[in-house]
């Protein structure tokens, strides 16, 4: 069952929703279960755009409300770490023919605030800026966002690209976004594939720690 949140961000109300959102934020509460509560509101106005009942204007209206739900939201997410705590380099990117940005958003600022340094290269952006950025800073991270079909071409071209140019082993590569899957993964030649930002987080928290073992103990 639906909450009343997500039921008021699927009816666009706004007031509602927005004072729903600073009264539970004022009270303390988990701000990870409020975000998720309007993440499941767009996927049902997805849905509702997909059936014919609602059109680009409430899909638009839709986003301006979540981004302003999660702007409430993300000064509660927690401390960000100092500069001395920066775990490693990673590049987000929407890649281009896709200019859905609100769930990369988020991932910058979760990311931020473990102690990453995100190079944000915005939405609709083309495989080869992508590719000279990574020879550029070299991250540890490439992190691509997708929400239509339409970008999963643009970004196997990236990753092939990164493997003519030998580049492709000295990363690790994931990509996110409500209509990616698996297949999407393997299909791109990414690493990693979810559709929660937690969990991308997770990952990269987790190869990062592994990578400082491996050199204490004197490997790469
Ligand atoms: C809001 C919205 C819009 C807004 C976007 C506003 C913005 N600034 O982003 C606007 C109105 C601009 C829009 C436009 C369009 N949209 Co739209 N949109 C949506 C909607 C309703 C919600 C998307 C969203 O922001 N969800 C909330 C966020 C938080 O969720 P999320 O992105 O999945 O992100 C979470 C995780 O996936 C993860 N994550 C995201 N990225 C990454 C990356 C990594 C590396 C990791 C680890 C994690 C991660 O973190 C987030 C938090 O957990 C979806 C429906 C849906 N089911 O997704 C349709 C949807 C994506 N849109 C769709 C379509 C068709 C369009 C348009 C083509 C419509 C049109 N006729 O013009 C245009 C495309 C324009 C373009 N060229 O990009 C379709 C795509 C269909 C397809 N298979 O290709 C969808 C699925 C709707 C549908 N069911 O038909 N849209």
């Amino acid at each position: 069952m639906s909450s009343r949140l997500t039921k008021n961000l699927i009816e666009l109300e706004r007031d509602q929703v927005l004072s729903e959102v600073e009264e539970r934020i004022n009270k303390g509460e988990d701000p990870m279960k409020i975000f998720n509560e309007c993440k499941e509101g767009m996927e049902k106005v997805g849905e509702r755009y997909k059936n014919k009942e609602y059109f680009l204007a409430e899909l638009m209206l839709s986003g301006d409300l979540f981004r302003e739900a999660t702007e409430m939201i993300e000064p509660h997410l927690g401390e960000k770490k100092t500069e001395g705590d920066i775990k490693g380099k990673i590049i987000l990117a929407t890649i281009q023919g896709d200019i859905h940005d609100l769930g990369k958003d988020i991932l910058a600022t979760l990311l931020k605030l473990e102690g990453f340094e995100v190079y944000d290269l915005g939405v609709d952006v083309s495989p080869d800026i992508v590719v000279e950025k990574v020879k550029e800073i070299q991250p540890d991270f490439l992190g691509f966002s997708a929400l239509l079909t339409v970008t999963f071409d643009p970004m196997k071209e990236v990753i092939d690209k990164l493997k003519e140019a030998g580049l492709r082993d000295k990363l690790k590569i994931m990509v996110g976004g409500g209509i990616t899957t698996m297949l999407v993964k393997d299909y791109i030649g990414a690493d990693f594939q979810t559709i929660d930002a937690v969990q991308g987080v997770q990952y990269c928290l987790e190869l990062i720690k592994s990578k400082v073992v491996v050199k204490a103990r004197g490997g790469i």
